[in-house]
């Protein structure tokens, strides 16, 4: 029998070589042992890389809410399984137990159903981080239906572009959302996004402000009634292994967002397995993440992976700045966090007021932190360890992706700690690989390439909605026989991995993850605007910012309002989340002969590295880049 627990060096070192050496007994044990399942599966893994195909546990029948809620009534139904810490400190924390869960999941799932929602039918959800969110992604998940949550800070067209490429029947929304200081009027965002979707037959509003809204009959309904009349009782729906769970959307490179598809059993088996090692959640704890439910790391480590492990898993709806940057010891203190999982970013934040707001508030339930989005630097690592953890606490500096589903490389605290900016080793069953620039692996350690990975594992992937050759050629056609995953990495000479970060055009900002492409066009919209260029430089608080290189049509048209008026087109198209933080206008951008804009060059320019510019031999235009880094900000 294999242990859910890894229980040491030596446990997790024969459960690696397992699950390596023979993968489909590996996962079918774990699988068999510790889920609830309606029908077996025929077979554990299928898969082939060159037709970007993979299947687990197929053949088998579940549905994940009563592995992540009925299960636990019998002997945990009085336990908290959510905890809502709201915006307000004011206002009183909730706990919702699993008693409670399943019963307003159920009548949710009800409402659902009564709107005329189906098995495999898309549900929009765009709600600010209250219960109702976590329960809304679980109803659906109950009859079947594939939820696509949009994060409650994207614009109205970018949710719209979302809702349209999935064809959501539905979305369920509020009238508005507390962020710290400010109200975020949800509804009428959506009503300008429907503008432009006609698949949505329904809108489910959730109270939260109070604020006025305006509702269109026969479209629009409040969701409380609705949930009053509903019975708290629903059968699960029986769920392939394969049928999808969720569509959530990641920016690429290039083009559109990309709507990753989940599937259910093996995202189920992978989130809870990491979840439970990697926080090596007890009993009692009271585990926070502080991401939102709108990304990846919400879905699988907020809802998913907590609940499988009957977990208490906190949720809280506002930002560590309000009412004041104390905000989040002060959580940990009240309800004794024993683990506590955030971002560099908001690592970084923090340290910057300086430890009068931190030494006020008794941390001493954490036993464990974790870190997740992008590169942790050593001093933001070194403050977490010193200030937070007080030297007690391991840091689990967790490696993934929206597209790996759970968490890929990572520390595991009872078995091998980390070390300042390094993921360290790969989870059980996680075979990554480095290739150097000739598509070749790079073997041995002390070696540093682009970071694939060469064996499927459970939560991988499926597809990309609606685009199969869109989700091959990106992850499964620029190394034969290998998932890339656009990260560089290094390895060590004890073989432990430390990510160095995108090498495609994903800028990494405040951990969220942002194409440059769309940014571009956004800005292009302006009608004084001829051709943009958009790269990263390093930032103090959010790991990486934005430097905009833009030319204008005419010269003279250069007003003193054109920088906010690009700044708004992008907040308009993409979000606040992608405004540029220095704008350069210049008389053009160095290109290639082909045409192609040398972001390269600009990259270095915005990082003020300009002493060797690598190879120019392509480059056009030489003059423009004189001038370009004589007027760089
Ligand atoms: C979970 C999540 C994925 C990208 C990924 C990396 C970067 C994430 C780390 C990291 C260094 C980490 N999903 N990234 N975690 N880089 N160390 N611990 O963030 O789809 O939004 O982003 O984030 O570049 O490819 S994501």
């Amino acid at each position: 029998m294999i242990k859910f627990e890894i229980k040491g060096l030596e446990d997790y070192q024969n459960n690696y070589s397992k699950s390596v050496q023979n993968p489909e007994a590996f996962w079918g044990a774990i699988a068999k042992e510790n889920f609830t399942w309606k029908r077996p599966w025929s077979k554990v893994l299928d898969w082939d890389f060159s037709s970007a195909k993979v299947s687990w546990f197929q053949g088998s029948e579940l549905n994940i809410t009563e592995n992540c809620i009925d299960r636990h009534l019998e002997n945990k139904g009085n336990k908290t399984a959510i905890l809502f810490e709201p915006n307000n400190p004011i206002e009183p924390s909730e706990a919702i137990t699993y008693n409670d869960l399943y019963k307003r999941v159920n009548r949710f799932a009800n409402v659902l159903k009564s709107k005329g929602i189906q098995k495999g039918d898309r549900v929009c959800i765009y709600l600010p981080m209250i219960p109702e969110l976590a329960i809304s992604v679980l109803a659906c998940a109950r009859i079947g239906a594939i939820h696509s949550v949009v994060f409650a800070g994207f614009s109205a067209s970018a949710l719209s572009s979302r809702i349209n490429d999935c064809d959501c029947k539905m979305i369920i929304t509020s009238d508005g959302g507390f962020r710290g200081s400010k109200n975020i009027d949800l509804k009428s965002i959506v009503d300008t996004a429907l503008l432009d979707c006609n698949g949505i037959e329904s809108v489910l509003v959730v109270k939260r402000t109070n604020s006025e809204v305006s509702m269109v009959s026969g479209r629009d309904f409040w969701l409380q009634p609705l949930l009053d009349a509903a019975s708290e009782v629903c059968e699960a729906t029986v769920m392939k292994a394969e049928d999808p769970l969720f569509i959530l959307y990641t920016s690429g490179s290039t083009g559109q967002p990309k709507g990753m598809v989940h599937s259910t059993a093996g995202y189920m088996v992978y989130t809870a397995y990491t979840f439970k090692n990697i926080f090596q959640y007890e009993a009692e704890d009271v585990y926070w993440c502080t991401a939102d439910i709108g990304w990846i790391t919400g879905h699988s480590y907020i809802v998913y992976g907590p609940l499988l492990n009957g977990a208490t898993t906190l949720m809280f709806e506002g930002v560590p700045s309000y009412p004041d940057y104390g905000r989040f010891w002060s959580i940990v203190e009240t309800h004794k966090v024993t683990q506590f999982y955030t971002a560099p970013t908001a690592i970084r934040a923090l340290a910057k007021e300086g430890l009068e707001v931190v030494k006020p508030y008794d941390l001493s339930s954490l036993k464990i932190l974790g870190t997740v989005g992008e590169p942790i630097n050593e001093e933001a690592w070194h403050w977490y360890n010193n200030h937070i953890g007080k030297h007690k606490c391991p840091i689990v500096d967790t490696w993934w992706q929206t597209e790996t589903g759970g968490i890929m490389i990572s520390p595991i605290p009872n078995s091998f700690e980390g070390k300042p900016t390094f993921a360290t080793l790969p989870f059980i069953g996680i075979q990554p690989a480095l290739m150097d620039e000739n598509g070749q692996e790079i073997e041995g350690n002390s070696v540093e390439g682009r970071l694939c990975v060469k064996f499927p594992w459970p939560s991988m992937a499926r597809t990309i909605w609606g685009n199969h050759q869109r989700y091959k050629e990106t992850y499964f056609s620029a190394y034969d026989q290998k998932y890339f995953t656009g990260d560089g990495a290094l390895r060590d000479e004890n073989g432990h991995y430390r990510i160095t970060g995108r090498v495609d055009d994903v800028i990494i900002v405040s951990g969220h993850n942002l194409g440059t492409a769309p940014i571009e066009d956004a800005i292009n919209e302006h009608i004084n605007i001829a051709e943009s260029a958009i790269v990263g430089y390093p930032h103090d608080i959010k790991g990486s910012a934005l430097y905009g290189f833009i030319t204008l049509k005419n010269p003279q048209d250069l007003s003193d309002s054109l920088k906010t008026e690009i700044n708004q087109l992008i907040s308009k198209h993409i979000g606040p989340i992608a405004k540029l933080d220095k704008i350069q206008f210049t008389l053009g951008l160095p290109k290639t002969r082909s045409g192609k804009i040398m972001r390269r060059i600009l990259r270095k320019i915005a990082c003020k590295d300009t002493s060797n510019l690598g190879d120019i031999s392509t480059l056009l235009n030489p003059e423009v880049v004189e001038a370009i880094i004589k007027n760089s900000i």
